[in-house]
């Protein structure tokens, strides 16, 4: 039995998160929920029992003696934080981007690699790169990866509880209050901010954690991510160059064999992955296997998984179950 924190325990991962240790009985003595000061006092049910959840502090933080701290409070909270649970003895699993590329943090998605434990912080990767990572590595272990380019179509959970509302208000011919363009009925070619390359934030974490994760620091790898208005699920339209010609069936084979990927891939019976097929559900889903012509050893892929739990929530507590009772996925 083990003692758990969860920070950020309003959020909309958080609640996930809280769902899913009760779903997966996860073998937990004691649960601390901590929020900022503007949830405190909120009270949450789990499995029969009732927390209040309290105002994360630097005192408390110190005071604390947690076996595991789940966070998903954004990068702030992260950065100041972690390091005070870490020097307690907790192990840190963190959703935010803010240790992702610390060179002595792992990140990891527990299908694809382990944490060595160097740092008892453990970083949770950026949700669409999580779904891309996950059929890119039964790949590249069994035919080489040459380059990937990815475009996503990101639901506006990605946002969290803001982007759900922006949804609704602009169906109810409201303006949008977090993105800075129309969702409803619009697509929008930025998803963070903007860098000095041109390329978002967004597309920048997905190339530097997809070669982080698969071990490669010199992969090709580029990215457009695009917002649409889909509330659940992300999907990601995957072009792959592999070292070698492989023939559909090998490559359908790979990726039916590899866990947590389920196949949807049947174009006589107009069968393939959409956000409504995958959301709620924890696998990732891939379809439209087939060949690109125009450049050899190329394929496309389209992989399709819920942002909140393969992308955020279920990775991040499929790494906590592995550390607790060290298994394997
Ligand atoms: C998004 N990747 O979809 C982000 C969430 N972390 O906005």
């Amino acid at each position: 039995m083990v003692s758990i924190a969860l920070v950020g325990a309003t959020g909309l991962v958080g609640q996930t998160m809280l769902q899913l240790l009760d779903e997966e009985a996860i073998p937990f003595n004691s649960l601390t929920l901590y929020s900022s000061a503007r949830s405190a006092g909120k009270e949450v049910t789990l499995k029969g029992n009732s927390y209040v959840v309290e105002e994360l502090t630097e005192e408390n933080a110190a005071d604390s003696h947690f076996d595991y701290v789940l966070m998903s409070a954004g990068g702030d909270t992260s950065l100041r934080y972690a390091p005070i649970f870490e020097e307690t003895g907790a192990v840190i699993i963190d959703n935010s981007s803010a240790w992702r590329m610390d060179p002595s943090i792992d990140l990891v998605v527990p299908e694809v690699n382990r944490a060595s434990l160097k740092r008892h912080i453990i970083a949770n990767p950026n949700c669409s790169t999580i779904q891309s990572v996950v059929p890119l590595k039964p790949l590249a272990d069994l035919f080489g990866l040459k380059r990937v380019a990815y475009t996503t179509y990101q639901s506006v959970s990605g946002s969290g509880w803001k982007g759900i509302e922006d949804l609704d208000r602009g169906e109810k011919g409201e303006k949008p209050q977090n993105y800075n363009k129309a969702i409803y009925h619009n697509v929008i070619p930025q998803i963070d901010v903007f860098l000095e390359d041109g390329y978002t934030k967004e597309e920048d974490k997905m190339i530097r954690e997809t070669r982080k994760i698969l071990g490669d620091p010199t992969l090709n790898v580029t990215a457009t991510c695009v917002r649409v208005p889909v509330p659940h699920s992300h999907a990601v339209a995957m072009n792959v160059t592999l070292d070698k010609e492989v023939s559909i069936d090998e490559l359908r084979q790979a990726l039916e064999n590899f866990p947590s990927i389920v196949v949807m891939d049947d174009p006589s019976k107009e069968i393939y992955p959409t956000p409504l097929d995958a959301a709620h559900k924890k696998g990732v889903y891939v379809g439209r296997i087939r060949k690109d012509p125009s450049l050899p050893n190329t394929y496309h892929l389209w992989s399709v998984s819920d942002n909140i739990l393969k992308g955020a929530a279920w990775n991040a507590v499929q790494i906590l179950d592995q550390l607790i009772k060290g298994k394997e996925v």
